[in-house]
C-alpha cells in the first residue's frame, strides 16, 4: 500500500531508527504469520478450550447501544451488556427495574467506555459509558456487568459525545456537548443566529465514592464550538482535562466546508478543581438545577488551547505532561507540554481572548509537530514512552516516540516515528490497555476499523466491522488476529482479568428487594381491585405458582425470585402473546409489570435451559373475558 507524503519519509526512516537502538528488544517479526509454530501470531492469541483470557475487552457498541466483552488474546465475543438499548437476551429492558433506567428510549449512541479509577489505575468498579445521542451517561457495576445507573439526559446541554473520562479517584466523570443549543433547554431560536444563540457545555458529573451513583455537580458555560474528545490530566496536569473542538468557527450548517476553515480550532483547557471550587464559593448560577459557571466572570476554570485542524482526539499521556491532540485534516499530531501551559497561564501569556476566555499561545506550550500521517485520530501509549496514533485515511498506526526529544529529533521530527503498521481498514479509535492510568499494561492494541471491505464472509451489502489484534512488545508492532466487531466500534477499555471478581450468586443473604421469597410456601397471589399482584418462585423445574387467573383489564404484578444458589443457574419468563420475557439471574428478583388487554389462555414458560426438565418447566395466564 504506498503511502504519500510524510508518511513515506517516515517509514524510510524506520529502519535507520532501528538500528540507533532507541527502543527495546521485542519479539522478533520472523515469528508472525499464518502457522500455528510456537512463537507464531496463530500460537500468540490461541486460547485452548477451558482456558481463560489474560485480559477483558470493553468496546462500545456505538447506536447498538450496548457494550461488548471479549476476551483478550483470543478476541472472542464473550458478553454484550446491554446499556441504552432493550436486549431480550439478558430480559433487559422487559422488568420494570431496567425498564426504569431506558426511560423514554429505546436506544443510545455508545462511543467511549471509561474504566473506573483509585491513584491513577483502574480499580475494577465500575464502566461509565456515554450516550452521544440522547446525552446521557451510564454507569456498569463490573461486580455482575449490569447496567445500573443511566443518568440524563444531562440538563443544559446536548449531543454528549465529549465523555466518558474518568478523573484519577472518579471522582467526576467529564463531559462535554457535541451540539450546541440555546438555553434554557426548550427555547426556540434560529439556527442562523447559532453564534448569538446557541452554547456549548462542559459538565462535571459527581460520582458517590461509596456507590457508584453520579449526579451532575456543576457545569461551565462554552461558546458553540463542538467539543469532541477529551482527556483527563494526571500528575503535572492532576486536576485538568482537555477537550477537542471541531467547529471554533461556530458554523451552523454545511459543516464540512464552513467548520473546516480556520487553521486551527480550540482546544479547552479545564482546571475541575477550580469548577467545583468556584461553586462552593458560590460563583455559579444555577439553571434547570445545576450550578452552571460562566467562564468570563469565574477566571481559572477554562483556556482556549489553539490545535490544528479540525482536530478529533486529544489524549493526555501516562505521566500526565504530554497532551496530544491529532489533526485530522492535517497530518500532525501536536505534543503540548502541559508544565509549559501551567507556566504560560501563570505568567498570563495569552494571544487574545474569546467572550472572555484567554487562549493560551500555541509555540509557546507546544512541544512539537509529529509528521504521523494522514487522518490521525486518536492516540495511545504503552508506558515505556511510545505513542500510537490512528490514521484513519491511511488505514494505518503509527508509533512514535513521546519527548524528550534530542536536539537531532527536534530538528527533524520525522525521526521519532519508528514503526507503521497497516489496518483493514480505516481505523478509528484504537486501545493500549491502560493507556489513560499512570501504568499501562502495553502488550495488546486493538485496532477498531470502520470498515472491513470483504476480509470476513460477505453477509450482505453491509460488511462485518473488523477489529485486530497488534502485538506491541517488539521493536515493530505485529498482528496477531482480526475479528468481526458488531457495530460501531468506537472506543474500547482494556482491562487484566484479574482486576475483577465477579460474583456468581446473589446471595440470599444479601438480597434487600422488598418482595423477594425464598421459600415456595411464601408464593401468593393476592387481588386489590383491579390489580393482581403475584410473589413467584422460580426453581428447577418449577414456577410457584404456575397458574394465574385474572380477569380482562386487570393489572398484573408480578414478582419472581430465582431462588436458585447456584453458578449459571438462570431461568426466564416468557408470557406468550404479552411481550414479557424477564430472566432472573440466581438469587435475583425482578418485577413486571402488565395490563391484560385479551382474554384467552396464555401459556408462560422458561426460557433458559435449566435442567433436563427445563420444557416442563412452564404454566398458564388465564383471562376470563370483562363480561
Ligand atoms: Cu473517534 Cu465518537 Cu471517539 Cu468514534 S469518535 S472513531
Ligand atoms: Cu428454568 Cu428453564
Amino acid at each position: 500500500m504506498s503511502r504519500p507524503g510524510p508518511a513515506a519519509l517516515a517509514a524510510a526512516l524506520v529502519p535507520a531508527l532501528l538500528l540507533s537502538g532507541c527502543n527495546p528488544p521485542g519479539a522478533s517479526s520472523s515469528s508472525s504469520g499464518k502457522s500455528g509454530a510456537p512463537g507464531s501470531a496463530a500460537a500468540r492469541t490461541w486460547v485452548a478450550p477451558g482456558e481463560k483470557d489474560e485480559y477483558y475487552l470493553f468496546y462500545s457498541g456505538g447506536h447498538s447501544g450496548q457494550v461488548f466483552v471479549a476476551g483478550l488474546p483470543s478476541m472472542r465475543h464473550i458478553s454484550t451488556i446491554p446499556v441504552f438499548s432493550p436486549y431480550p437476551g439478558t430480559g433487559y429492558g422487559f422488568d420494570e427495574e431496567t425498564k426504569a433506567l431506558l426511560g423514554d428510549y429505546a436506544w443510545g449512541d455508545v462511543h467511549h467506555p471509561a474504566l473506573s479509577q483509585a491513584d491513577g489505575l483502574y480499580d475494577g468498579r465500575w464502566l461509565f459509558v456515554n450516550d452521544n445521542a440522547n446525552n446521557r451517561v451510564a454507569r456498569i457495576d463490573l461486580r455482575d456487568f449490569k447496567t445500573r445507573q443511566i443518568l440524563g439526559p444531562i440538563p443544559n446541554s446536548s449531543g454528549n459525545h465529549g465523555s466518558s473520562f474518568v478523573t484519577e479517584n472518579t471522582e467526576y466523570v467529564l463531559v462535554a456537548s457535541r451540539f450546541s443549543v440555546p438555553l434554557p433547554k426548550g427555547r426556540h431560536a434560529d439556527p442562523a443566529d447559532y453564534e448569538k444563540e446557541f452554547n456549548g457545555m462542559v459538565s462535571g458529573i459527581k460520582v458517590d465514592p461509596s456507590d457508584g451513583t453520579m449526579s451532575v455537580g456543576w457545569q461551565i458555560l462554552t461558546p458553540p464550538f463542538n467539543w469532541d474528545l477529551g482527556s483527563t490530566g494526571k500528575g503535572p496536569s492532576s486536576g485538568w482535562a482537555f477537550w477537542t473542538s471541531y467547529n471554533s468557527e461556530m458554523a451552523h450548517e454545511t459543516l464540512e466546508a464552513t467548520s473546516t476553515q480556520g487553521d486551527r480550532d480550540y482546544a479547552a483547557v479545564v482546571n475541575w478543581r477550580a469548577a467545583g471550587q468556584a461553586v462552593r464559593d458560590g460563583l455559579a448560577t444555577t439553571l434547570d438545577g445545576v450550578p452552571v459557571i460562566a467562564p468570563a466572570k469565574v477566571p481559572g476554570v477554562l483556556y482556549f488551547l489553539p490545535v490544528p485542524k479540525s482536530p478529533h482526539g486529544i489524549d493526555t499521556d501516562p505521566s500526565g505532561r504530554w497532551i496530544a491532540a491529532s489533526g485530522k485534516l492535517q497530518p500532525v499530531v501536536s505534543v503540548f507540554d502541559f508544565e509549559k501551559i501551567k507556566a504560560a497561564i501563570d505568567r498570563k501569556d495569552f494571544t487574545g481572548e474569546v467572550r472572555g476566555v484567554p487562549v493560551i499561545r500555541y509555540e509557546s506550550v507546544l512541544e512539537g509537530e509529529i509528521p504521523v500521517g494522514l487522518g490521525p485520530l486518536h492516540t495511545q501509549y504503552d508506558g515505556k514512552g511510545n505513542a500510537y496514533t490512528s490514521l484513519y485515511i491511511e488505514s494505518a498506526v503509527a508509533k512514535w516516540k513521546l519527548p524528550p526529544w534530542t536536539a537531532e529529533e527536534k530538528a527533524d521530527l520525522n525521526k521519532v516515528i519508528l514503526d507503521k503498521i497497516d489496518v483493514h481498514y480505516n481505523i478509528g479509535h484504537l486501545v493500549v490497555g491502560g493507556s489513560d492510568t499512570k501504568e499501562p499494561y502495553g502488550k495488546y492494541l486493538v485496532a477498531m476499523n470502520k470498515l472491513s471491505k470483504g476480509r470476513h464472509l460477505s453477509v450482505g451489502p453491509a460488511q462485518p466491522e473488523s477489529s485486530q489484534l497488534i502485538d506491541i512488545t517488539g521493536e515493530k508492532m505485529e498482528m496477531l488476529y482480526e475479528a468481526f466487531t458488531e457495530p460501531e466500534p468506537h472506543f474500547a477499555q482494556i482491562l487484566k482479568a484479574d482486576a475483577i471478581k465477579p460474583i456468581e450468586v446473589y446471595p440470599k443473604a444479601g438480597s434487600a428487594h422488598p418482595h423477594a421469597i425464598w421459600d415456595a410456601k411464601d408464593a401468593s397471589i393476592t387481588r386489590r381491585g383491579n390489580t393482581v399482584e403475584v410473589k413467584m418462585v422460580a426453581i428447577r423445574s418449577r414456577f410457584i405458582p404456575d397458574r394465574i387467573d385474572v380477569n380482562e383489564g386487570d393489572e398484573l404484578v408480578i414478582h419472581v425470585t430465582n431462588v436458585e444458589q447456584t453458578t449459571d443457574m438462570i431461568h426466564g419468563l416468557a408470557i406468550a402473546e404479552q411481550n414479557v420475557n424477564v430472566i432472573f439471574d440466581p438469587g435475583e428478583t425482578k418485577t413486571l409489570r402488565l395490563k391484560i388487554k385479551k382474554p384467552g389462555v396464555f401459556p408462560f414458560y422458561c426460557t433458559n435451559f435449566c435442567s433436563a426438565l427445563h420444557q416442563e418447566m412452564q404454566g398458564y395466564l388465564a383471562v376470563k373475558p370483562k363480561s
